[in-house]
């Protein structure tokens, strides 16, 4: 792959672009990673309309020789020399003050590209987590605060005013205003830093992250030529609320199942589906074919043995209150195998009807965890554990006004649950929902999307992803042959659902699934080299099989191994769209 240097792009400039290149190839870091230099080259005041820039607040550091540890995300590099630079800007008429982050890579390393990053959870910015991998590719990269504390900080604690009533501004930053903001002035520092004339604009995040990505492609279709998006926390008011369904069936059935149990079950699941895609490799490729396949009620009378644990669990990323359990063994139960059966099937309502997406069948039972009551020595349903408490903190806070994290489960039923999701639905879709499916001006500016999803994902159904995918599609190919509709729109977008990953990460259950590590060069290959890329390259990042570098079948396609798992085909399936694309008839709009 060519990549597009400096020097180069600004050779077939004018003659003003001709100076700027003698000005560049001269400039060293310490020439322009000054304080002085970055206040000269921030836009104008009035920018967007209204921003206001703080030029006292400018700070400027130079970095050299940092390297890169590799992410889930991004891959290693090493020598990276940067500038690293932080303002505020405020709004006339607003009243948040907005601070910026953007790495800016010295001169010499720079490849005319700028790159936005995200968050995760209710944090509209990873802070320095993410921004290493614009420095992998010589982009500029940056975050914001949106409007709130420090990098990091979430918006959860401040969504409230005082009096209770519903902070619209840091609503707005966060649905969509803050990135776009920390994009146009991005871009604009990053052309006049440099004096680069044309440059490449990038997004690239997963989880919130993923959901901020999509909000400024559906919003401003020709701000970005490429987006890598991972696993979006979109469709925000079904998404959120889904975290209690697992609670609120334990209660239903009345069941509280000890946490081993669901291991149990989880493991016989591996291994009962881990064929399905013709290669035992501890990976579950073809979970669809696993929804059909295993039923929980095999495992009934199977042993689990836990040992006990002092707490201080977590999952993925989040943060899980320390809790400690004792010993556990027992046999699989009949109510533990109705329960599982009644998750993977997903949000029914009293009448049947589907109301929204389960998770995968391989993805852990993150929602469905119990805690363990000392003093009855009995494992209850917890109103604390993460789901609930995902849940929880947007019920309150964002749906019901109220200061608070924590909700009650008592006498909230399947139609309880659907209830607060249209009531989402109706308040925020025009803000967090995040699904605005017509995408033809992004794709007319010649932009590209690749979209992933980790298949055995805990937090985020990977369906979630796919109903997007399909629901798009139909919107902007209406009358076309499914099979002529695909091709027409991956040409532009395409979807990945990256077999054995959990949420936004490899997973520790199925070590050997591949991940897409340097996602953001392949979509920076096919917008900037035309290379469209029909099966995503990935790593294997911690698992022990010889063929580390895989490739990832393009949805609809899905993976079928042949020649005892040593080749990929990427095959048409019925069964797949079945299980992943479901009807959501008790809902009585559409849901894109
Ligand atoms: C951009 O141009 C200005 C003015 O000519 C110069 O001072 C500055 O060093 C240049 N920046 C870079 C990165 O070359
Ligand atoms: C970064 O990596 C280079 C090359 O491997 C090595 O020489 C250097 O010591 C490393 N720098 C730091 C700060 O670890
Ligand atoms: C970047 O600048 C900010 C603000 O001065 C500082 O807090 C942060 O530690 C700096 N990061 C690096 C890598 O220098
Ligand atoms: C404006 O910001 C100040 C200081 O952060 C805060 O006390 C006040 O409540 C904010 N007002 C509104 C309307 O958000
Ligand atoms: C509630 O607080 C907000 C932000 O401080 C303010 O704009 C609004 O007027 C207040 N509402 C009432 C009824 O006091
Ligand atoms: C599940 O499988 C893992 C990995 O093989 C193993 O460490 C764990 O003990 C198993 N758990 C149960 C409950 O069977
Ligand atoms: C699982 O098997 C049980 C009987 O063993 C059956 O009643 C049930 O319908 C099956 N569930 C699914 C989802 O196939
Ligand atoms: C444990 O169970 C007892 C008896 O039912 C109850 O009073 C107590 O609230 C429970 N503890 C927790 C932490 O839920
Ligand atoms: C994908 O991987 C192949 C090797 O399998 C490599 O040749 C190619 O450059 C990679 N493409 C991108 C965009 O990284
Ligand atoms: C098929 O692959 C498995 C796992 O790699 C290996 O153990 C087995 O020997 C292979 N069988 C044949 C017939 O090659
Ligand atoms: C009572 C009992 O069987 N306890 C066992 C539970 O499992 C742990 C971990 O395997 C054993 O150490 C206990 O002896
Ligand atoms: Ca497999």
């Amino acid at each position: 792959m060519t990549r597009l240097q400096l020097p180069l792009a600004l050779a077939v400039g004018s003659l003003a672009a001709a100076s700027a290149l003698q000005a560049s190839a001269t400039a060293t870091l310490a020439d322009v990673c000054t304080v002085d230099y970055v206040q000269s080259i921030l836009p104008a005041d009035g920018f967007e309309h209204n921003i206001v820039f703080d030029a006292d607040s400018v700070t400027a550091n130079a970095v050299y020789d940092y390297n890169v540890t590799a992410g889930d995300n991004f891959p290693a590099a090493t020598d990276r020399n940067f500038c690293n630079v932080t303002f505020t800007y405020t709004r006339e008429g607003g009243n948040a003050t907005t601070e910026l982050k953007y790495w800016l890579p010295a001169p010499k390393q720079f490849n005319n590209r700028y790159l936005t990053t995200g968050g995760f959870g209710y944090a509209i910015s990873g802070d320095e987590e993410y921004l290493p991998s614009g420095l992998v590719v010589g982009a500029v990269s940056g975050t914001t605060n949106g409007g709130i504390g420090a990098f990091g900080d979430e918006l959860t604690a401040v969504i409230l005013n005082a009096n209770g009533s519903l902070n619209y501004e840091h609503l707005y930053d966060f649905a969509y205003l803050a990135i776009h903001q920390l994009t146009q002035i991005g871009k604009e520092v990053t052309k006049n830093f440099y004096n680069a004339s044309k440059i490449y604009s990038y997004y690239q995040g997963c989880s919130e992250g993923g959901r901020e990505g999509w909000s400024q492609v559906q919003r401003y279709q020709t701000q970005f030529d490429g987006a890598a998006i991972g696993a979006p926390a979109f469709r925000q008011a079904f998404q959120q609320v889904n975290h209690i369904v697992a609670a609120v069936t334990e209660k239903a059935q009345n069941y509280a199942p000890p946490p081993c149990e669901l291991e149990r079950i989880l493991n016989d699941t591996i291994s009962a589906c881990d064929g399905l895609d013709g290669r035992v490799d501890g990976v579950v490729s073809r979970t669809d074919l696993c929804y059909y396949h295993y039923n929980a009620t095999s495992s009934i009378g199977n042993s689990y043995n836990c040992a006990a644990s002092s707490g201080s669990g977590g999952f993925g990323k989040r943060q899980m209150a320390a809790s400690s359990t004792p010993a556990q063994n027992g046999t699989v139960s009949a109510e533990a195998a109705e329960l599982v059966n009644l998750l993977y099937k997903g949000l029914h309502d009293s009448q049947g009807r589907r109301v929204y997406l389960g998770y995968q069948p391989t993805a852990t039972f993150t929602d469905a965890e119990t805690t363990y009551n000392t003093t009855t020595d009995e494992w209850e349903v917890s109103s604390s554990g993460m789901g609930v408490s995902i849940a929880g903190q947007y019920l309150q806070r964002f749906l019901k006004e109220v200061e608070a994290d924590t909700i009650s489960l008592d006498g909230v039923t399947y139609d309880t649950v659907r209830s607060w999701m249209l009531e989402g639905l109706r308040k925020f879709d025009g803000t967090l929902e995040t699904t605005w499916p017509d995408l033809t001006e992004y794709r007319q500016n010649g932009g590209k999307i690749i979209h992933y999803h980790g298949e055995s994902d805990y937090s985020i159904p990977a369906a979630s992803s796919v109903r997007y995918y399909e629901m798009a599609k139909s919107v902007m190919h209406p009358g076309l042959s499914d099979e002529e509709a695909t091709e027409k729109f991956n040409e532009f977008y395409r979807l990945f659902l990256v077999p054995g990953a959990g949420h936004c990460a490899p997973s520790t259950d199925q070590p050997n699934g591949p991940f897409p590590q340097s996602v953001l060069e392949s979509i920076i290959a096919w917008v900037e080299d035309g290379v469209n890329p029909k099966r995503l390259n990935a790593t294997v990042i911690d698992g022990t099989v010889s063929d580390k570098d895989q490739k990832i079948c393009s949805w609809p396609l899905r993976p079928k191994w042949t020649n005892n798992g040593t080749e990929m085909d990427c095959v048409k399936s019925e069964v797949a769209l079945e299980n992943f694309y479901p009807k959501l008839d008790s809902i009585p709009v559409v849901v894109y």
